[in-house]
């Protein structure tokens, strides 16, 4: 999608050439390094990290294969809950793409919900390397009472995090300026919160070129 889409928004503006090399760089190698359970098990490296974080089935891990152009290198599901562990996807040896588990996902036991929950936020608390955290908001949905309580963390820590709104193409046109301006509202009021959003579609590829090059700009 283009920009021009957003003029009414306040959408970030990029270089010349800036989106085509993002997209080069995405092309390059991604591997899967591990999936963690633990604050032990975090991977032992200086490399740049961004985290994808968001509630069960907003889209997390379709946006990771979207964003590298892999089918299956996450995986994905109808069903919420489908990612149970922090997965590290490693590009190239110079970003680290974090697929984490969704919060809000109501049919996981009680046990379940409590340790995903500790290790989301003790991993976005107290990750050094970790640049920003992008935070994904189902475009149909909006913003959500626990997706407000993951970004009074992240502000409490000084952590940077931004909104990726997802699944676009599931709001009719006439809807996403609406959609847009609520968004901004809410982000407005969050002294962490990037002042961007980006919207996207994994299933159409829109806004991932937008995406990819606010990741390179961390490295
Ligand atoms: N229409 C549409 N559907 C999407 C899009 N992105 C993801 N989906 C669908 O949404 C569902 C959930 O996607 P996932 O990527 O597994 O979501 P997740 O956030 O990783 O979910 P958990 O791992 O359970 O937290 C799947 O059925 C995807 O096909 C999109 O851009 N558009
Ligand atoms: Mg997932």
């Amino acid at each position: 999608m283009s920009l021009e889409n957003f003029k009414l928004q306040p959408f970030d503006s990029y270089e010349d050439g800036e989106l085509e090399t993002a997209r080069v760089s995405f092309k390059a190698d991604c591997e899967f390094v591990k999936g963690v359970v633990d604050m032990e098990g975090l991977p032992n490296t200086s490399v740049t990290e961004i985290a994808l974080a968001g509630r069960s089935n907003v889209g997390k891990s379709s946006l990771i294969n979207a964003l590298t152009d892999r089918k299956i290198l996450a995986r994905t599901s109808n069903t919420p809950g489908r990612t149970r562990e922090l997965n590290f996807f490693n590009l190239n040896q110079h970003l680290q793409m974090v697929d984490m588990p969704g919060y809000g996902y109501a049919k996981a036991s009680k046990t379940e919900v409590a340790t995903w929950n500790a290790l989301i936020r003790e991993y976005l608390r107290g990750r050094v390397q970790l640049k920003r955290v992008f935070m994904l908001i189902d475009s149909r949905h909006g913003v959500k009472s626990n997706d407000i309580e993951i970004m009074k963390m992240l502000d409490a820590s000084a952590v940077s995090y931004q909104i990726v709104l997802t699944k676009l193409d599931k709001v009719h046109k006439d809807e996403q300026q609406k959609l847009f301006d609520k968004t901004h509202d809410i982000l407005l009021k969050r002294p962490a919160c990037h002042p961007f959003i980006l919207a996207t579609s994994s299933a159409k590829g829109w806004g991932l070129a937008e995406l990819r090059a606010e990741m390179l700009r961390l490295v």
